[in-house]
């Protein structure tokens, strides 16, 4: 596999930021520079209302970022409710980098990205502020599963449709068969204040065991904590699981979980192994995945449980 660099990344967006990826790659760089690079294109995208600037706000109007980033050497760094700093994958990598700690949340986290150069910035976009507004009128967030499923009927579930965002995971191989992946999101739109999803907490969003493989997940967040999803992906392909067989048992134990509610969210999973095979397995129709290596650039359409 050596030299046969490979990078994967959730949803149709995801094309995009691969090329640059794909840059770092081919140019002999480090997956871990590749999946930063990779992913501070949709972070740097307005038009993107789930990831960095220009992301939906929780529900008191403020956008909050989740982020995190890991590497083959299993050095690990995340923020969470981070604001104000649209390159919130950077500053994860930093806290792992620079800090004697994992992950850095809110005020502690702005702090420590302020002291490192970082710019503060108006996150909230004019399109952004304005569909908040709408939904304050009814301000409707009973469940977290009801937004979520409201959000992927309406913008998510449309094959090959433009409108098809969400949060950003991606993972990669170099030159040297060495694997690390990313992870950034605005989060669940309209979410309490303070909420914290799975995309910074390493092993449910994000898993790299350089041995083994990388997984990465999208969807509802709180399903994906409940049962460690890319660590269990992880795991299954550490016991001769393929990558898209791997993701759907981890997706059919979300399911298990919640006999009834998982017909409601949506949740996704993408995973790459050392012999950089891939895959992807969903819960519900609608979940695409973009791959970049030696032979294609393509998006795919993950299967899914319904
Ligand atoms: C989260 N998995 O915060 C992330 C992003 C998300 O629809 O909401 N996706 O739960």
């Amino acid at each position: 596999v050596k030299d046969n660099p490979i990078v994967i990344s959730t949803w149709d967006f995801g094309k995009e930021a691969n090329k640059v990826a794909w840059k770092v790659l081919t140019g002999g760089g480090r997956a871990l520079d590749a999946v930063e690079a990779g992913v501070m294109v949709p972070e740097a995208d307005p038009e993107n209302q789930t990831v960095g600037l220009g992301g939906r706000p929780d529900r008191d109007g403020r956008v909050t970022l989740d982020a995190s980033i890991m590497d083959e050497n299993s050095k690990c760094g995340a923020v969470t409710c981070l604001e104000h700093i649209v390159h919130a994958i950077s500053v994860a990598r930093l806290v792992m980098e620079k800090s004697p700690h994992v992950m850095l949340a809110g005020e502690g986290a702005l702090r420590f990205a302020l002291a490192n150069g970082f710019k503060k910035e108006n996150l909230l976009t004019e399109k952004s502020e304005q569909e908040w507004k709408e939904w304050l009128k009814e301000s409707k967030y009973s469940p977290a599963v009801n937004t979520e499923n409201q959000y992927h009927k309406t913008i998510n579930c449309l094959p090959g449709g433009k409108l098809n965002h969400d949060t950003i995971g991606m993972v990669a191989m170099d030159k040297s068969g060495n694997l690390s992946g990313a992870c950034t999101t605005s989060g669940l739109a309209y979410k309490m204040h303070g909420r914290v999803g799975d995309s910074p907490i390493i092993g449910a969003g994000l898993y790299v065991d350089n041995e083994v493989g990388a997984a990465t997940s999208t969807g509802m967040g709180e399903e994906v904590i409940r049962v460690v999803g890319s660590h269990l992906v992880v795991e299954l392909m550490r016991q001769g699981l393929s990558p898209e067989e791997a993701c759907k048992m981890a997706v059919e134990r979300v399911a298990r979980k919640n006999p009834e509610a998982h017909k409601n969210f949506q949740i996704g999973f993408i995973a790459l192994n050392k012999k950089g095979e891939y895959g992807g397995y969903a819960l519900q129709k609608g979940f695409s995945f973009a791959v970049r290596n030696g032979n294609e650039e393509m998006i795919y359409y993950a299967k899914s449980m319904y």
